[in-house]
């Protein structure tokens, strides 16, 4: 059984996060999904996002790619997850392509293409001109 691992903050969930879930998914028989705390995706871009964690990990673990969730705490702490969720492949979107590269040692890493133009930064814009 090959078990997929990737990570995200999925805040606010779009189609774009369900393209990549699906293609990770698509890698192997088991999809885990680490989805960054509420400190941790404040550390990262200095606001807090517009679901929570526990609202988060709640739409996660109810798709049907998804077979297992977490609480992603630190960035740094991924080989820790990948050893702990016994993943055999890493995947994230090339936003991050080569960025978890030093976690080869413990599994394969795939970056996978971004959906073009979907973005939570655009969608805010989007709902703040209406
Ligand atoms: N994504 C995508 N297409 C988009 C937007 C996002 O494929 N149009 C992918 C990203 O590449 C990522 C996943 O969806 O693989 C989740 O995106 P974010 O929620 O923005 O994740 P991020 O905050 O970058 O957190 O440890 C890594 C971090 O937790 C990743």
């Amino acid at each position: 059984q090959r078990t997929v691992i990737t990570f995200g903050t999925f805040d606010v969930f779009h189609v774009g996060h369900v393209r990549v879930l699906q293609r990770a998914a698509e890698l192997g028989d088991r999809l885990v999904v680490g989805v960054s705390s509420d400190a941790l995706n404040f550390a990262k871009k200095g606001r807090s996002p517009v679901f929570n964690e526990d609202e988060r990990l709640e739409i996660i673990s109810s798709l049907r790619v998804v077979d297992g969730v977490f609480l992603e705490e630190s960035l740094e702490k991924k080989r820790d997850y990948i050893i702990e969720q016994q993943a055999d492949v890493l995947v994230m979107g090339d936003d991050w392509a080569g960025k978890f590269d030093w976690v080869k040692d413990v599994c394969d890493v795939v970056y996978l293409p971004r959906t073009p133009s979907v973005s939570t930064t655009g969608l805010i814009e989007h709902i703040a001109g209406m």
